[in-house]
Order: C-alpha cells, then structure tokens, then sequence
C-alpha cells in the first residue's frame, strides 16, 4: 500500500452511523452490536438514540412517546423532535465527533421525515428547515435503513412488550406501518450514496455480519484508524 493510501481521509473527526426502520426492525440491537464489533478493532463508538440521547431530550422523549404532544398535532410534534435533537446534538453528537468518537445513533433526521413529513403530511419545507436548524452540517456519514415487513417487526416489539401499554407510535395500524416502510424506503433510493438498506428479515447474527460487511465498505474503520496512527492499514 502507498505511504498516502491515507490521504484525504478526515480521521480527526470521528464517523456518524444511523439506523432508521419500523418499530422492531432490530435496530437498537444492531446499534449494540455494531459499537461492540467496533471495539473489537479498536474504534471507540458511542451509541445513543432519538428522542432522546441527551439530558433535556430524554425529558422530550417522554412528553413525546407518552402522546401528550400528540393532540397538538404532526407539526407541533416536529417541532418537540427537532427541539430534542438540537439538545442532543449540541451536547453529545457532535461533542464525540470532534473528539474523535464514532457516534452509532439509532433514529434521526430520516424518523422525522417519515413518521412527521411522509405520514404526518407537514409541509416538507418546515422539515427541511427544522433539520437545518438542528443538525446544520453534523449529518450522517451512513446510514443503514433496517427493512423487514411491518408484521415481523410488529410481532417482535409485541413479544418484547408482552401485556404492557403500547406507546403513541405503536398504536397505529397495519397501513401506517406498512406506508412507513415505504417512505424509508424512498428515503434510501432518493441518498444512495448516504444511505444502504438492509434486509432486516433475518436473525441477529447474519444481519450484524450484513451491516458490518457495509460498514467496512463504506466508511474503511481500519483505514481511518491508520490514518490516525492508532491501527494497521486495511479494510
Ligand atoms: N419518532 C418520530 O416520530 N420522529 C422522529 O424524529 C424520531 C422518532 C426520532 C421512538 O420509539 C418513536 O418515535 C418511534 C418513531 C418516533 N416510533 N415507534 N414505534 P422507540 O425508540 O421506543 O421505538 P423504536 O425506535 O421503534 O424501537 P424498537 O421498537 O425498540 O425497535 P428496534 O430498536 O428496531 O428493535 P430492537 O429493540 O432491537 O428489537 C426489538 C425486539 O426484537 C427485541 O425483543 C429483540 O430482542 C428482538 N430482535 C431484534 N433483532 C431480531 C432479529 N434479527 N430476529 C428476531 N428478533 C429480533
């Protein structure tokens, strides 16, 4: 390999990883799996989560996913999103990037896309200004859309559950999860370049190997560790 096989790679800034999908799709599970595979070589990843991840954004999480926001409507709740993720930014996103960190995130700007723009039917230019307002340029380098059918999904958070109180988001019916899907799945074909779906529909291990194996293709972590001076040149 050439002395600049490097070159060009930002590796004082660490990587940002997404996960977005429907409600069971496994992605807090492969967030997990994820940051341990990247320990493994040697890269140290935060995970966190939307709503959320931060001290006044948890407190949002629960006005959100309790439905007190809810009567207020698709925009309102937009709003109370992007007023969590300006908090979570701020304060732990891009606080990790620049320190060198990778940040595995599950749920972003693409969850208000579908579930307050493509569903909720807000006009896509408050979206679009409510993103720039909280993320600015600390977008993320990849993002991996965990696709599966609304049903298994379903199934799987209701297993977890059991008996327990479902949340503003589960109640919805088949057509909504079935609509979500498809959103995401149009918001991966509209970044190709950002974004890579993977078939979620499937166990653990194999989607983890799947993921780590676009990973590796996409963002080098092995490469960007070299370039630090922190790992052997590679993948
Ligand atoms: N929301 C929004 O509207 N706008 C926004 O901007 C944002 C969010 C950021 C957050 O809910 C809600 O907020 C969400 C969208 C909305 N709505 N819903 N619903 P949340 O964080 O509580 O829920 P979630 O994001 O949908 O996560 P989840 O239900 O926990 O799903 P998951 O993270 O994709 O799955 P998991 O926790 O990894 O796994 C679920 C279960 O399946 C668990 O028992 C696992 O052990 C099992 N599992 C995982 N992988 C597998 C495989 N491969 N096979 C079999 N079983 C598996």
């Amino acid at each position: 390999m050439s002395s600049n096989a490097n070159a060009g790679i930002d590796a004082g800034r660490g990587r940002f990883v997404t996960f977005e999908g429907g409600e069971g799709a496994g992605k807090s599970t492969q967030a997990r799996l994820l940051a341990a595979a990247l320990a493994e070589v040697g890269v140290d990843a935060a995970t966190t989560r939307e709503p959320g991840g931060s001290k006044t954004a948890e407190r949002l999480r629960e006005a959100l996913l309790s439905g007190l926001v809810e009567p207020l409507g698709p925009a309102a709740e937009a709003l109370v999103f992007a007023a969590a993720r300006i908090d979570h930014v701020d304060h732990l996103i891009r606080p990790a990037l620049a320190s060198g960190r990778w940040v595995i995130c599950d749920r972003f700007v693409d969850s208000t896309r579908a579930y307050q723009g493509a569903l909720g039917n807000v006009d896509p230019s408050l979206i679009a200004a409510l993103e720039k307002t909280a993320v600015g340029d600390c977008r993320p380098d990849l993002t991996l859309i965990l696709d599966l059918p609304p049903e298994t999904g379903l199934a799987r958070a209701a297993r977890r559950r059991g008996p327990g109180a479902v949340d503003r988001f589960e109640k919805q019916g088949p057509e909504f999860h079935e609509q979500l899907r498809r959103a995401f799945l149009a918001i991966a074909r509209a970044e190709p370049e950002r974004c890579a779906i993977v078939d979620a529909d499937t166990d653990e291990a194999t989607l983890a190997r799947e993921i780590w194996s676009v990973v590796t293709r996409k963002l080098r972590p092995l490469r960007w560790l070299a370039a630090r001076g922190e790992g052997a040149m590679g993948a």
